[in-house]
This record gives structure tokens, sequence and C-alpha cells, in this order.
């Protein structure tokens, strides 16, 4: 029995859920001196361990971790049995939690919310529970869980059936015993596959449904892992603070062994090592690269399968047990206790949707193409409407009217998966565009948890009643989430991260995949710069810091992260032959690039002298000819040789179906300007005369440049339309130096930090061009007339020094009647996207690159 209700009709906050969320935040709340309450429809605390009470539920992170850190007298004060907590056990935990902070005296059971509208005039959210009560608050915050709304069994037939009906999601309290029952387990994910072995043990027959075979690798459960153990006695709070800078919010020391490169035996022994530990994060990270590299992650799931074929002992069943249509990891891998053991006892059978789709659910059973099935009992483990339904459950409205169901039709919108605009006031505890179901929850709830208490305090403080985030804000987030899940395998898979497993449902990647480290980081920063992107509000005030908090590529930033760790010396303080050689180092340790047809090393006449060009003919199609694009290479007319731009060369040669001549020009300080641009025109004339020994048609010339490599290609454009030929069909033109003026503003905002730096840039300008020149059409083709000039694409990147030349050369072509296209390498640097199988972001603005040259050539593009 509730005792009597005494719920005050006004209230601070209002929290729904009390499960690990709301609890901590009830408690955090409190704390903090606010009036609080929390609401749950369960008749107890728990959250998901009050529900999800099937046989074999348990948590599949260790207990070392799964498991609050914001007090260590808490830690000390409980001992977890296991690596791997049960139900049972945790939801103990969590009453013990409730009782120590005496938490239960401001919890709601049994009691839902079911309706939350903003008052705008009032500042204050109205809520109505589904008992018909009316209540007022200054913050509603829903910690309701990221996999709290039973999917509806999306399956013909399902309300025919007249046995037994249970789902794992909702486990009647006093269990169930299926001795001597004909059991159905319909779904392989997390719950079917910690439940069947269980009911396997006491069903009489039970026969799995399986759509989709899952990757799953055994827990190896017993004691707590004794190293972690031995860390936290070491030092408590140092391995809780490495937990919440960790990727995944667990220490783990990360790899920088790429699948890809490593040996037969480095793969083979840290496969090994994984399924020995029986971990998560550990079976992920085997290889750094196995989240982004198809073939990286074929090797893993390779090494899966051979251990299911090892288990399994019928060898059409462990085939049907082998997950072949995703990625491993863009499903949420499992944890399992004797799972693929189960199928070989005899009275066990998988029934393989693929082969045999249900046609109905029927009164006694399950109808399959091939097949009827009667069964005591049907066990369903079919999931959840994960992320967005627990919010979407409740009719939130927010300003204007507008409801989060309306507002999210086409994908959840929130700023940092904790507010949404439009709902002021309103926050969300791990929520869509969080790192939440990625992480390890614990971690995540906290920090969240935290950051709302600390904001709520603030805002209290300094005398703001409400907040909510601009539309600029939450925008430019849920681009980055997006960005980071685009250079993942993940999207490519059903799963119920990106929402495919429910009907109707938007397909978007739903959590922030950029780790807890970086999401924790991106928190913590908006807050140093005066809650950048957030509106705050209060009597005689207003505040806003507009803004993007996150704008780079991710992977761009992992790049200069790693390049700031090596500590390289500024190029421009080095003699030209060292900067060469440094150059030249780390070209050599790129990944292998893209497959051409055929690369073939020549030389061409230049004035002075012969220079060397490599020629890089398409695989496909397999006869020619093909158009010409001729390339110089960037370098700042210093630096770069056939070798430096090889994998971009390969990559525009292998996407346009061109043939690409990149050629060796003269460089600074041994031949200075102008060699560089006679070379440039003299190679496109020499590659025009001879296009047809070469494999080319003629008279399908286009150019092609990277930084000052797009510079002369620029100049050749103009010299040869002064020259009246030869005719170039078309200019591409990356990231292209066009003028001699280092003022413009993206050399102030861009100066420093992005690889090439302004003191580079003047680098490159002495050795190249004395001051007098630099006026010169030949090295500022800015400056020049334009008309007449060949269609142009231009590509500028974000965070480039170049960028506002790039731009302005656009405009001037624009100006000038030049048919001209713009591409934004957005987040990028200068040298980002000519990264080839390193920045997989930059793939996507390539292939516009390419699309460009074979629209100069009236011809559609290839990959
Ligand atoms: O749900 P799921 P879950 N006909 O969506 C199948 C966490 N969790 O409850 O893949 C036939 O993963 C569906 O098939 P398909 C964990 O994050 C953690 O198991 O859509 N089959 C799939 O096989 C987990 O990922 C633990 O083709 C249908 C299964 O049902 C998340 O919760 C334990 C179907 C659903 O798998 C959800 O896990 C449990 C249909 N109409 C859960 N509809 C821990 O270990 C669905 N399926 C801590």
């Amino acid at each position: 029995m509730n005792p009597p209700r005494t719920v005050p009709d006004e209230l601070d906050a209002v929290v729904v859920g009390a499960g690990f969320s709301g609890l901590y935040l009830l408690h955090r709340l409190r704390q903090a001196g606010f009036s609080v309450k929390v609401f749950d429809s369960a008749g107890d605390v728990g959250g998901t361990w009050y529900w999800n009470r099937y046989p074999g539920a348990r948590c599949d992170i260790p207990t070392t971790d799964y498991t609050y850190g914001f007090d260590p007298e808490l830690e000390a004060a409980w001992t977890w049995s296991e690596k791997y907590a049960t139900q049972p056990e945790i939801l103990g935990y969590l009453r013990f939690v409730a009782d120590r902070y005496d938490l239960r005296r401001d919890i709601e059971f049994s009691t839902g919310i079911t309706a939350a509208s903003w008052d705008a005039a009032g500042k204050r959210w109205n809520l109505t529970t589904d008992r018909g009560e009316q209540l007022r608050c200054r913050h509603y915050i829903m910690a309701s869980g990221c996999l709290s709304l039973p999917k509806s069994p999306d399956i013909i037939g399902a309300g025919l059936y007249t046995g037994e009906v249970y789902y794992t999601s909702r486990w009647p309290h006093e269990g169930v015993d299926f001795t001597g029952k004909r059991v159905a387990v319909i779904g392989t994910g997390s719950s079917g596959i910690q439940s069947i072995p269980l009911i396997a043990e006491q069903a009489s027959q039970l026969t799995v449904f399986q759509r989709t075979p899952n990757f799953s690798i055994p827990a190896h459960n017993g004691p707590a892992p004794a190293d972690r153990l031995q860390r936290l006695s070491e030092d408590r709070d140092g391995y809780r603070e490495a937990a919440k800078y960790s990727r995944g919010g667990i220490p783990n020391e990360p790899t920088d062994i790429l699948g890809i490169t490593a040996s037969e035996e480095v793969r083979r022994e840290r496969f090994e090592a994984a399924w020995e530990q029986g971990e998560l994060f550990g079976i992920l990270g085997v290889f750094a690269d196995q989240g982004l590299n198809p073939i990286s992650n074929e090797i893993v799931a390779e090494m899966i399968r051979e251990k299911i074929r090892a288990t399994v002992n019928d060898p059409e069943t462990a085939e049907a047990l082998c997950p072949k249509d995703h990625y491993f990891g863009t499903k949420r891998p499992c944890l399992d206790t004797n799972y693929f053991q189960t199928y070989n006892l005899p009275h066990v059978r998988l029934v393989d949707l693929r082969k045999q789709p249900i046609t109905s659910i029927t009164e006694t059973g399950v109808d399959t193409a091939d097949e009827s099935h009667s069964f005591d009992a049907i066990v369903y483990a079919t999931g959840f409407d994960a992320m967005t339904g627990p919010v979407t459950a409740v009719d939130v409205t927010g300003t204007d009217g507008l409801s989060l169901k309306e507002k999210w039709v086409a994908g959840p919108s929130t700023y940092l998966g904790l507010m949404s605009v439009g709902f002021p006031n309103f926050f969300m505890i791990t929520g869509p565009g969080s790192p939440s179901v990625l992480s390890n929850m614990t971690v995540s709830i906290e920090q969240h948890v935290d950051w709302v208490t600390d904001c709520l305090t603030r805002m209290r403080d300094q005398g703001f009643e409400t907040i909510e985030p601009t539309e600029l804000a939450e925008a430019g987030w849920g681009q980055h989430v997006q960005d980071c899940a685009a250079i993942s395998l993940h999207p490519t898979a059903d799963s119920w991260y990106m929402g495919a497993n429910v009907p109707g449902k938007p397909r978007v990647f739903l959590p922030y995949i950029g780790g807890v480290d970086a999401y924790r980081r991106a928190c913590d920063d908006l807050v140093a710069q005066g809650y950048l992107g957030f509106r705050l509000s209060g009597p005689g005030r207003d505040e806003c810091r507009d803004g993007v908090i996150r704008t780079m590529q991710p992977d761009v930033a992992v790049v200069l992260e790693l390049l700031a760790t090596v500590g390289l010396p500024p190029l421009e303080t080095l003699p030209v032959p060292d900067a060469r050689a440094i150059m030249s180092a780390i070209n050599a340790t790129r990944p292998p690039s893209p497959e051409v047809g055929e690369v073939t090393d020549g030389a061409l006449p230049g004035p002075g002298g012969d220079l060397p060009y490599r020629l890089y003919r398409p695989a496909v199609p397999a006869e020619g000819p093909y158009p010409i694009v001729v390339y110089f290479h960037g370098g700042g007319w210093v630096l770069g040789d056939l070798d430096s731009d090889d994998p971009l060369c390969r990559d525009l040669c292998a996407r346009s179906g061109a043939i690409v001549v990149s050629v060796n020009y003269r460089h600074a300080p041994e031949d200075r300007f102008p060699a560089a641009a006679e070379d440039a025109f003299a190679a496109v004339r020499w590659v025009d005369a001879n296009a047809a020994d070469l494999g080319g048609i003629p008279g399908q010339l286009a150019v092609a440049g990277w930084s000052a490599g797009g510079n002369i290609a620029a100049v050749a454009c103009q010299l040869a339309r002064d020259a009246g030929g030869p005719r170039i069909l078309g200019q591409l033109l990356m990231h292209p130096v066009v003028d001699s003026d280092l003022t413009r503003q993206s050399y102030v905002d861009n100066g420093d930090g992005y690889i090439l730096t302004k003191g580079l840039m003047s680098w490159f300008w002495d050795h190249y061009a004395d001051p007098a020149d630099r006026g010169d059409l030949r090295l500022a083709p800015l400056r020049g007339d334009l008309a007449g000039l060949p269609p142009a694409c231009v590509v500028t990147a974000d965070f480039d020094p170049l960028r506002d030349e790039g731009l302005a050369y656009v405009d001037a072509l624009h100006a000038a009647g030049v048919p001209v296209r713009h591409v934004r390498a957005r987040g990028h640097t200068h040298t980002s996207v000519t990264m080839v199988g390193v920045v997989i972001s930059g793939a996507p603005v390539r292939a516009e690159m390419a699309e460009a040259l074979t629209g100069f050539f009236g011809v559609r593009t290839l990959a």
C-alpha cells in the first residue's frame, strides 16, 4: 500500500523514473536544496532492474564499474558478489542506495506522469499523473531510461494466442516455472540470449525463433575482475576519474593497432585475449579500426563465427547462428553464459525466420511458412522503442503548443541529449544525442545528473528562471552527432540504435558515438564558455552566448590530437631538406591507397628540363580511352613529389574514371617563381598534345591541384586562355593559393593549430617568390581577369588559412561569368581531405570533387 500522498502542488523539480538516474538525481537535487519529487509507475525503485526480471537477467558491464561512483563510502559499504551481477542483486543494490540516502520519502511509486505542458507566462511545467493529479514545477526532468518502453509485438496474430504469454521486459515478480512446458522464445537480442539457456533448463521443449543472429561472447562470469579490483583498491579516485575520461566509461587502455595492418599472429592473439577477458569493450576494441573499417571488422566477426561453429554441433544450426548481415558491434553485442551450447541440447531447436518467416501467431502457437508449432508459453524478447520512445510516451508540450512527439517526427533533435529547443527547463538524463547506451550507463548517468544539478544551482544563484538551447547550438550538435556516426559502420545496420527495430520509426542514429570522454569535454567546454548555446532568462535579465560547441569533423580532430602528441617541430623552423624528409617519413606511414587499373611513371619535356610524371589509369571502364586530368600536388611550391599526393590521385582516378597525370613540377628554393607556373602550363600543353598516346580522349582535358598545386592549376588555365589553347574543360582547385594576401580573416581564425599555419605559409612564399613578384598574376590569379576561364570547382575547408581566398575566387569567377561550383569541406583542415583512408569524413568531399570532374567531361560519376 502506498502511504497517503503528500505531494505539494508546486515543486522546484519533478523527476520521472526511480532507476539509477532518478535516484541519484533526487539525491543531488535534494542536497543542493531543491524541492523535488520522483514519479515512477513501478512499485519500487530499480527502473530497468525493477521490470526486467527474466531468468538470466544480468548487467553486461563488470560490477566494478556498473555501480555508483559518487560516494566512496557507499562503495565501501557495498560488495558485489560477481563479475556480472544478477538482476536481483542489482535491484537489491538500488534498494540499499534508496535506504541509505532516505530517498523513498520523495518518490511517488505506481504513479506515471502522462502529460507535461509548459506554461510560458508562469514559467512552470504543468504535469498530470495517471491518477489524475495536477502539479506544477519549475524543472521537469525525464530520467526514464533509454530502454524502458517495450516495443509492442509487431507480429500478425499476436493477440490470438491463448496460452501463457511473457515479455522479458515485464516479467512476473513471482517468477515463471516452465518445467515440463513447450516454450517458444521470439527474439535473440541480449534479453533472449540471456534467458534462453535458463528457460531451456526447465522447459521440456524450447523453440527459438530467430530473425537476426547476434554476435555474442562468453561472459566468463565469476569473481569480479582481479585487475580492476586491484586498481580500485590502490587508487579508487584515480580509477573513477579514468572512467570519466575513457571512451566507454570504463578504464581501458585503447589500442592503436589496426586490424588491416596487424599480422595474423597479432590478430589472433588480441582476439583470444579479448575473448578470454569476456568484456564488451574488450571485444569491441580488439583493433583501433574495427568500428570504422569493414575489413578490420570482418576479421573480428569471422573469428567470432569460428567460435560459434566450434561450439554448436549441428553445422546447419551453427551456420544459422552466425551473424552475417551486419558488422560486428553495429548491433549491441551480447555477453552470454552457455548460449550457443544450449543449441546442442536435444530438446532445443532454432527456427531461422530468414528461411521460414512467421506467417502468424495462432491460438495455439506460431505458424511459419513451412510449419505449425504448438506451445504452452510464448516469451517475447523483442526489444524496446529505444531512447526516444520513453520520452515521447509522455505528452510533452512546449512553447507554442508544439509537442515533443511532433518536433521529433523525423528523428530526435537535442542539444547534447540534455535539452531540446522549444522546451524550456525540460531535461533528459542520457537522452538521444548523448553517449548513453554506447557507454557504461552509470558513468554517463552521473555525468548528466551532475551537469543538470550544477546548471540548476547556477540558475538559482544567478537569478535565472528559464534555460533553453538555441536553434543554432542544437542543429550544430545534431550535425556533430551524425558526423561522428557517419564515419563509423553503425549506420549500416538495422539496429535499435538506428530506430530500425520499430516499424515506421525514422532511421536516425540515436546515441552519440564520439565517446564519454569527448562528450564530457563538450559539456564542460560549453559551461566554461558561459553556457554556449543556451539562453538563460530571469527577471530583468537575458543571457545568451550563441554558437556551436563542436564544428570540426571528429576524425580530423583525432588526427590533430595524434599529431600534437608526436610533437613534430614546425616545418618552417627547419631547413628545406629536413622538412622534405619529415613529410616523406609521415607519408610512408599511410595506409594502402585505393586500387586503380594501372600506374606508370614517365617524363615530359618542361621548360627547364624533363619533368617526371605519374599516370593513373582507371580500372573501370576496362577499355579506354579516358578523359585526362592533369594534377599538381600541394606543398607550397617547396615540398611534395609524385608520392606525396599518390593516395589522392588514386582516389580521384578511381572515383572519376579519368586518367590522372600527376606532374612533378620544379620546386623552390632551387627553382623559384615562375618555374612552377611555367612547368604547369608546359605540362598541360604536352598532355593535351599527347592525349591519345597516353590512353586519353583528345580534347577531354581538365586540370586539378591542391594548395600550391591549385595555384599553378588556376594559373595554367589563365595562361591557356591567353595563349588561345589548349582547351581546358574544367579546373578543380582544392584549397588553392590564389592570392598573396595573408591578412584575410581565415588567416586570423585558422593561422595556427591546423597543420598549415600562417608561419608555414610565409615560409613557402619566401622560398618561392620575391615580395616584389607577389602581385604577379602567375602567383595571384585572383587579381587577374577571370572572364573566359574554364568552368571551375573550388573546394574550401573551414579550418584552413586559405579558406577566404578560395571563397573570394569563387565569387570572382562567378562575377566574371565562369560557371563555378563551390564545395565546402565542412569541419576540415587544409590537409585532411587529402588523407585518403585515414580521415573517413573526407570521402564525401572527394566524391563531390570527382563528380565535378566527371561533370567537366559531361559523364556520370563512377563512385
Ligand atoms: O532487444 P533487442 P533486447 N519478429 O532489440 C527480435 C539492453 N539489454 O531486449 O534483430 C521476430 O536487442 C529482434 O530481431 P531483429 C542491451 O542494450 C542489456 O534483447 O530486429 N523477431 C531481436 O533479435 C540490448 O541491446 C542486457 O531482426 C523480432 C530481438 O527480437 C537492449 O537492452 C540485457 C521481431 C530483440 O532484440 C535490448 O535488448 C538485456 C519480430 N516482429 C537487454 N521484433 C544486459 O546484458 C523483434 N524481434 C545488461
